[in-house]
């Protein structure tokens, strides 16, 4: 084997990055060996099967699995390299970051760690996370040499590889998006470059090393995050002012270096409302106006349920003798953002359940993207845009593409996302 190349790794964390990730080296025909806590994901991967929603990756996990590239299983086993892609939320009202996945991973793996080896966090992770890593390696294996007491020379390489890719494009993105490599030495990242070229055909940029590359995931999803807030910001201000955003957002960006985001609903999703909150617990006085935008953001979902409340009360204002049991709302859209069934951290579906929660009325949903309408929405109805027009009060919140070239119904209309306006 030559020293760059790669026979067998390990994959921590078989969701939605661990199992691209490790489809895509078992597509090189490098042995991939999944671990996961969940003895329901390894069976359903061992099966050929998925467990997650995202385009392409059934078929690739079938034909790895088929073809014996790729093997799942919940106990560690021995192999060059690993690579831990388990989660990293935040905890509290202060929104500490938690890293007891990343702890429980990396001492499951200790054990079967040998000289050589290479182990790269790529879990969105706090700055510091990758050392503490190498440090939890290194309680397990006093055995073994680490870069923070040995250098280049060290018997472990360790670096930090953030992923970056878009779900619904996961399985493009991974092989040509550039890559952040934060090694914890220079050897470390130069094993990790040759790890990630076997699939990457975007650069492999090597980082000053893992503290960096850490702030350089977070400092992505927080840029989108407070440019998000800014048009969310504009939203309301418009709102105050009588004016159209969508206009408004127009004109703007019509200046060359003007490129406003769109408003919405709210941000979801895993990454961009959970990362800035690694930067903002890191550096608590300093980190305002990251804190500030997802305040912005997470402060969204309430003021959209204030219009709701308003226009149902303009309906009941303009129909005396009615009462809110007899207004049928409509919700146009359910999930995280535009042309995905993904429902997970989606402000429309909070908005939606608030609105089921206290609206005495008829309620109906238009989700062209799913069959079944999910827990806390048992009383609406899943209905298609015909259907939905006859409703008094129309909800739009996500601009699927389905929804583009309908007509604005007839009634009170709160249109977060300036597809009617
Ligand atoms: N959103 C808006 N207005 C916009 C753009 C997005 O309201 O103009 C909302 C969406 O509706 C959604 C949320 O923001 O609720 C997030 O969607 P997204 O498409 O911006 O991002 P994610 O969460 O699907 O993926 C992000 C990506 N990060 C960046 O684009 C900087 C992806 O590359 C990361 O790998 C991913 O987070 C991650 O895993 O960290």
């Amino acid at each position: 084997m030559s020293d760059h190349s790669y026979k067998r790794i390990s994959v921590i964390g078989l969701g939605y990055i661990g199992l691209p990730t490790a489809v895509m080296f078992a597509s090189r025909k490098i042995e991939v060996v999944g671990v996961d806590v969940s003895q329901n994901v390894v069976d359903t991967i061992n099966r050929g099967a998925i467990h997650i929603i995202e385009p392409d990756l059934d078929v690739a996990v079938h034909a790895a699995v088929q073809e014996g590239f790729l093997r799942a299983t919940t106990m560690p086993e021995p192999a060059e390299a690993f690579l831990i892609a388990v989660p990293t939320p935040f905890q509290g009202a202060d929104h500490e970051p938690d890293l007891s996945y990343i702890e429980a991973a990396s001492k499951a793996i200790a054990r079967v760690l040998r000289p050589g080896n290479l182990v790269i966090l790529e879990s969105t992770s706090p700055v510091g996370a990758t050392e503490a890593m190498a440090d939890w390696l290194s309680e397990v294996r006093p055995d073994l040499t680490f870069p923070r007491g040995a250098g280049e020379a060290s018997d472990i390489r360790i670096a930090h590889c953030p992923e970056r890719v878009l779900p619904g494009k996961v399985m493009q993105e991974l092989i040509t998006n550039d890559r952040v490599i934060g090694g914890m030495t220079r050897a470390c990242s130069a094993r990790a470059v040759a790890l990630y070229k076997s699939f990457v055909t975007g650069d492999c940029v090597v980082a000053s090393g893992p503290r960096v590359a850490e702030l350089a995931k977070l400092t992505e999803n927080s840029f989108r995050d407070v440019n998000i807030a800014f048009a969310n910001e504009l939203s309301l201000i418009c709102d105050r002012l009588e004016l159209d955003v969508w206009e408004l957002i127009r004109l703007a960006n019509r200046h060359p270096r003007v490129n406003i985001l769109q408003p919405g609903p709210g941000v979801g999703g895993h990454c961009i409302a959970v990362d800035p909150w690694f930067i903002v617990s890191s550096a608590r006085n300093e980190a305002r106006l990251i804190r500030t935008a997802r305040e912005v953001n997470d402060s969204k979902p309430d003021w959209v349920m204030n219009k709701v409340r308003a226009a149902i009360g303009a309906h009941l204002m303009a129909n005396p003798g009615k009462t809110a049991a007899d207004v049928t709302v409509a919700v146009y859209g359910l999930s995280f953002k535009p042309n995905i069934d993904d429902l997970r951290e989606s402000p429309a579906l909070d908005i939606a359940r608030a609105i089921a929660a206290e609206h005495t009325g008829p309620q109906l949903v238009v989700e062209p993207n799913i069959e079944e309408l999910p827990k806390g929405l048992e009383a609406a109805h899943l209905v298609d845009l015909t259907a939905a027009s006859a409703a008094e009060v129309h909800v739009m919140l996500v601009d699927h593409t389905h929804f583009m070239s309908s007509v604005a119904p007839i009634g009170r209309i709160v249109d977060v996302r300036g597809v009617w306006g």
